[in-house]
């Protein structure tokens, strides 16, 4: 029996019946029995570099949050990678970026639907593993990018550069804008977000650096990636805090927000901000003196990356372990890094000198 109808068969049934049935009614002629050599290797826990790019297959991708035009920009160039592989595309998610069970019950859709890989930025590191794992042991491939969930509930994570530089050129942009002194707030996404929470833990690192001694952080305040809770409190920090000197959002609803108080406020230009925010987002206020740098990567090539990479697992080119190598097409060859981290790329920063020959 071809994959096609296999595929056709068992969704009919796991419409109908529970999954570990349907696994069942199909088993004999699973996944696991049509996979060609790369496939083979890969199911023996190795990798074929050699073995054929696979054509025809299904990448759900599930972004922490489908309207945040951050996560539109990553799916389009997930989209575009696809299409250039001859793969399909469908993205699924949560308009809320606090929505866990929202995004378990996708990741349930996706398997159900017995999608070849599913592409995740994860709302939470540990709400999604139970049903992650469900879906590897139906064999699909799983790769988080943007927001990681635990390495053993995934093959491979896609991480927008390392959370080591995107953390500490965040602290020391802003200290040179504050010039190394005064209070300090962050002002975050979702209190769970594995990403930000990773950039902050390396924030607070930075700041134990004897240069950074009168510079005091007093809050870490979360906007969820909402524009009118990250608006408030970006308020809220200034009237708890009329001494604050600069703000890091490393998040770019929360930065895109900030900076739209800042500009409407008697601070503005007084108090820095920096953090992560989208050319197109944060243009505007880097013109009218709000902000003078910020950062972030292209998020297109991010989604690109996370296209790519599923689609490498999915052919048994990779199956995740450290050290592995693939071609990602135009990005040129990646490696595995260590629990199966693959960096994108270094940050890039913004300012009024720049910000123009970018469209994102
Ligand atoms: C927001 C999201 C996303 C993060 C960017 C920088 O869009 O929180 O996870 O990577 O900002």
């Amino acid at each position: 029996m071809r994959k096609s109808s296999i595929r056709r068969t068992c969704a009919a049934l796991a419409a109908v019946t529970s999954l570990a049935l349907a696994a069942t009614a199909c088993g004999g002629t699973t996944k696991e029995d049509v996979k060609d050599e790369g496939g083979k290797a890969a199911a023996a826990g190795k990798a074929d570099p050699n073995a054929a790019t696979k054509k025809g297959l299904t990448v759900g991708f599930l972004p922490k949050q489908v309207n945040n035009p951050y996560f539109t920009v990553a799916d389009k160039g997930g989209e575009k990678a696809l299409e250039e592989l001859g793969s399909s595309y469908k993205e699924v998610g949560t308009s809320s970026g606090t929505d866990t069970a929202g995004q378990v019950s996708y990741v349930n859709t996706l398997t159900q639907q017995q999608v070849d890989a599913i592409a995740v930025s994860a709302q939470d590191p540990g709400a999604l593993c139970t049903a992650l794992k469900q879906a590897m042991k139906n064999d699909i491939k799983i790769v988080t990018y943007d927001s990681d969930t635990n390495p053993e509930c995934r093959n491979a994570f896609i991480s927008q550069a390392s959370a080591d530089d995107i953390g500490r050129t965040q602290v020391q942009q802003l200290a040179e804008q504050i010039g190394n002194k005064g209070e300090i707030a962050i002002l975050s996404a979702a209190q769970t977000a594995t990403n930000q929470n990773a950039w902050i833990e390396i924030m607070k690192d930075e700041l134990k650096d004897p240069k950074y001694k009168d510079i005091k952080l007093v809050k870490v305040a979360y906007g969820d990636d909402d524009a009118q809770k990250s608006f408030q409190q970006t308020q809220g920090l200034l009237q708890e805090h009329p001494n604050l000197k600069g703000i890091i959002s490393p998040t770019t609803v929360g930065i895109k927000a900030a900076a739209q108080y800042l500009s409407g406020s008697k601070y503005k230009g007084k108090v820095k901000l920096t953090g992560l925010g989208t050319p197109n987002d944060m243009r505007k206020y880097v013109k009218n003196g709000t902000v003078e740098a910020f950062e972030l990567w292209d998020p297109a090539k991010l989604g690109e990356l996370a296209a790519r990479t599923a689609v490498a697992l999915a052919s048994g080119q990779i199956t995740g372990k450290e050290g592995e190598t693939f071609e990602a097409g135009a990005l040129g060859e990646y490696t595995i890094g260590k629990d199966g981290v693959i960096d994108l790329g270094k940050p890039t920063v913004f300012t009024a000198d720049n910000v123009d020959q970018y469209n994102f």
